[in-house]
């Protein structure tokens, strides 16, 4: 498996999925959310609503992922997936690791090869970006996963930057 980071666009990369730093209504926001459905058009919101009004009347659960077609995006799939908001009081990193692996696991039911990631929670969520590459980084290596190709797409330099220091600790 190759893991690799790159400063970009997550809803430009060709990858088989890609996985949106979704919410638990699934229905669209912000950030990774609405770059995704704007550039994918309506099909991927209308396979949301359909989720809601099936497996997920109460919305995905944080750490939690579930995937949809990509609509009119280059990737095959959007697998959504909540990450935990950033808590000073509560330790939340394994919900924000399970992230990672249960996009990972819906990556495998799909025969995905290659899976590209945005740096989850550290948008809106306010997870600190250092902290969450690392977490992030060692949920992928530790994952039993037939996924060949893993990218890591952040958007901000300094996001790059944090995800490229704790790729290169190793
Ligand atoms: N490509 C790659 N990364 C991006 C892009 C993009 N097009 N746009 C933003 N980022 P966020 P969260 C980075 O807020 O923290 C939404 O409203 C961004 O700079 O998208 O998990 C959802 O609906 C940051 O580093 O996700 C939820 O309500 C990272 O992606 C909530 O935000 C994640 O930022 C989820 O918050």
């Amino acid at each position: 498996m190759t893991i690799e980071c790159r400063q970009g666009d997550l809803a430009k990369v060709a990858a088989d999925a890609i996985v949106n730093a979704a919410n638990s209504s699934l229905l669209g926001g912000a950030g990774v959310d609405g770059a995704i459905h704007r550039g994918g058009g309506p099909e991927i919101l209308a396979a949301c609503k359909e989720l809601r009004a099936t497996r997920y009347p109460d919305g995905l659960p944080a750490g939690a992922a579930v995937a949809t077609t990509a609509g009119r995006l280059a990737a095959r799939w959007v697998i959504h997936t909540v990450g935990p908001v950033h808590s000073r009081a509560e330790d939340r990193s394994e919900l924000l690791a399970a992230c990672y692996t249960s996009s990972l696991r819906v990556a495998d039911e799909l025969g995905a090869r290659s899976i590209a990631f945005p740096a989850i929670s550290t948008g809106l969520y306010a997870w600190p970006k250092e902290d969450a590459a690392r977490i992030a980084l060692r949920a992928v290596r530790e994952a039993t996963t037939a996924v060949q190709a893993i990218i890591f797409v952040l958007y901000g330099e300094d996001s790059y930057r944090a995800f490229r220091t704790v790729a290169e600790e190793g």
